[in-house]
């Protein structure tokens, strides 16, 4: 029997298209950064400019509360960094970034004490005009501008710096001992997902599935589940998972789950998450896969 090792990442535009199809726009990866904390700010770019071709530059504008370190450099683009601001442009028309290609640009830096959001306002151009990221949405509307700035949550220390997308935990009727949960987790500064709680089950653990010999079979992962910085990693049926055993009550669809997630940071730095997590496969998701239990 042979069973595929499942895709542990997502690609960069499933990702993206995630974060609610804005995949025009420059961003960084969503789920913010620890207050006073070194920060690398990876902005992406996913396409050109309207009616362009290629983006041939992009200037970052420093906010306040972000103070510069260093700038990646790019094979075949100028970096050049000015007062609170940073620019890259490409040589050539050849080493500019075609159409729908994504490029990262990488800011290192380290940010405010003071827990809030920064706006990274950045100028995109392009072989044809160029458009200007730098539009602040007010808080009080839940309007959304056309030329958004790049969006940082600086997170309080203790509020995990990861965003969870998509999470459900699989429905369990009257009886039954154990369940799964499942979500995609993107760790913009890297992470370890270290441990998990819950008030419906005795234990909860993080799981892997592995071949032994010819039998796929799961067993809790003893230094937790790595989360590279800014890349997806799915738990899904058949892969990594949240397994919830010693079920206090049946888990039934509609209701929903608290969930408590524990990561450390690459600092030993723990921080944690609390969830609400809907019971019930969503739309789309691998529900007919096989999620044995085969302890
Ligand atoms: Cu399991």
């Amino acid at each position: 029997m042979s069973i595929p090792r499942p895709n542990r990442f997502l690609p960069l535009c499933a990702a993206l298209l995630c974060a609610g199809g804005a995949s025009a726009h420059v961003t960084l990866p969503p789920g913010g950064a620890t207050a006073g904390s070194d920060y690398e700010a990876a902005f992406r770019v996913g396409h050109a400019c309207k009616d362009a071709q290629a983006t041939t530059g992009i200037t970052v504008r420093l906010p306040e509360g972000f103070t510069l370190a260093g700038a990646q450099p790019r094979a075949g683009w100028t970096l050049s960094t000015k007062a609170q601001e940073v620019s890259w442009t490409a040589d050539s028309a050849q080493t500019a970034l075609q159409g729908k290609e994504h490029g990262e640009f990488v800011l290192r830096g380290k940010l405010t004490d003071k827990p809030g959001t920064l706006w990274f306002k950045v100028l995109q151009s392009c072989d044809k005009g160029s458009a200007d990221w730098a539009q602040i949405p007010a808080a009080d509307t839940a309007q959304k501008p056309e030329f958004p700035a790049a969006r940082l949550d600086v997170l309080a220390p203790g509020v995990a710096p990861v965003d969870v997308r998509d999470a459900w935990v699989r429905q369990a009727v009257p009886g039954q001992s154990g369940t799964g949960a499942f979500m995609k987790l993107t760790a913009p500064s890297g992470a370890r997902l270290i441990g998990v709680s819950t008030p419906v089950a005795g234990i909860a653990e993080v799981h892997e599935m592995k071949m032994d010999g010819d039998v796929m079979r799961m067993r809790a992962l003893p230094d937790g589940l790595a989360l590279p910085p800014r890349q997806t990693v799915a738990l899904a049926p058949g892969g990594y998972h949240i397994m919830l055993m010693q079920l206090k009550q049946p888990i039934t669809k509609g209701a929903s789950v608290p969930l408590s997630l524990q990561f450390e940071d690459a600092q030993g730095r723990k921080s944690a998450l609390e969830l609400k997590v809907p019971v019930g496969a969503p739309d789309g998701a691998a529900a007919g896969a096989a999620h044995g239990h085969m302890h």
